[in-house]
């Protein structure tokens, strides 16, 4: 696997999950892959899961880690191509990139969404130029659109957690004080998608998905309506993705706290689990009481990031041995 943004990067999801029951039986078992291999973690934007459980995958399969905070301690870069660099960005990515390319032999890239050029955002401007520049296969860990690592721990947890062959599994808009990227709820939907899940994707109008990500999901508007049945409730907060009117692109259109994850709200649905990639904002996103409950996963979800990172990173190792 050279690189891994997509579902599609990742081949056939039966046996990615098989892969992935394996490694979490026996997580050390490829120490051997990574010897003399270095992976560089590059983040633009704060990480507490990415940064832990991908350093600690990397660790499993015996690589070296090297850990780059670009806005503490490195050069500001400038990542605009054509302009005059008088401003306060001492370095270009154009340069930074191969040298970073250089001193690794895997990249992962935190590059999350300006919100503002919907054009910039969605064509993976800083991402396409990492796979171009680097020399080097490049993972996502939160681009500007998709965060494949985290769909693909989702999917391993619902696989663990399902008590009927096709669940039914709804994604849920949730309110929220800041605007946030699309990248985690358009990574779950393109793999819930590409998995034998019943999906529906519920938020209120303006919020719809870019098309290449929800493709022909149900969206269902009445929240309640789309928990009725749910055997997985998973809740995120986005800004608008700028669907149907491209000017209110990175927009918080809807604070209506009604759609706020609750009690009475997981009431609605088969007893279902409730899950959320963290970090999540409670009494916005959702309740106390539901995030503390029986029903909630949000812990082993976020424990399965060392299992997905682990399994993408081994394809990475084996494609290059
Ligand atoms: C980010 C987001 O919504 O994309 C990261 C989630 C994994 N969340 C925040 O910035 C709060
Ligand atoms: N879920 C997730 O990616 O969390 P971090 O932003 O803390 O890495």
């Amino acid at each position: 696997m050279r690189t891994f943004i997509n579902v599609e990067d990742i081949g056939n999801l039966q046996a990615a999950l098989q892969e992935a029951r394996e490694v979490k039986a026996n997580r050390f078992a490829w120490q051997h892959l990574g010897r003399n291999r270095t992976l560089l973690m590059i983040f633009f934007n704060n990480s507490l899961r990415t940064r832990l459980s991908t350093q600690k995958a990397a660790m499993n399969l015996g690589m070296n880690v090297i850990v780059l905070d670009v806005n503490q301690g490195a050069w500001k870069l400038e990542t605009e191509r054509g302009v005059i660099m008088d401003g306060d960005k001492s370095e270009h990515l154009l340069e930074a990139i191969p040298v970073m390319g250089a001193y690794c032999d895997l990249i992962g890239i935190r590059s999350f969404a300006g919100l503002t050029d919907r054009e910039y955002d969605y064509a993976e401007t800083v991402v396409q130029q990492f796979i171009r520049y680097s020399g080097r296969p490049v993972m996502a860990m939160e681009t500007a659109t998709v965060h494949p690592l985290q769909a693909f721990a989702d999917l391993i947890t619902i696989e663990e957690y399902k008590t009927v062959e096709r669940p039914k599994v709804v994604l849920t808009w949730a309110p929220h004080c800041r605007a946030l990227p699309q990248a985690v709820p358009n990574s779950f939907a393109q793999w819930m998608r590409a998995a034998d899940v019943d999906f529906v994707v519920t938020h209120p109008e303006g919020y719809e998905l870019d098309a290449r990500f929800v493709g022909n999901a149900r969206v269902e508007y009445d929240q309640h309506k789309a928990f009725e049945g749910a055997d997985f409730i998973y809740a995120k907060n986005w800004s608008c993705p700028g669907v149907t009117r491209p000017e209110d692109y990175g927009k918080i259109l809807c604070d209506d706290r009604s759609w706020t994850v609750d009690a009475a709200h997981m009431s609605w649905t088969r007893e279902a689990r409730f899950m959320h990639c963290l970090p999540v904002r409670r009494g916005l996103i959702v309740t106390d009481d539901v995030i503390e409950s029986a029903q909630s996963i949000v812990i082993p979800e976020a424990a399965n990031r060392e299992i997905s990172a682990t399994v993408v990173l081994k394809r990475m190792l084996e494609a290059l041995n």
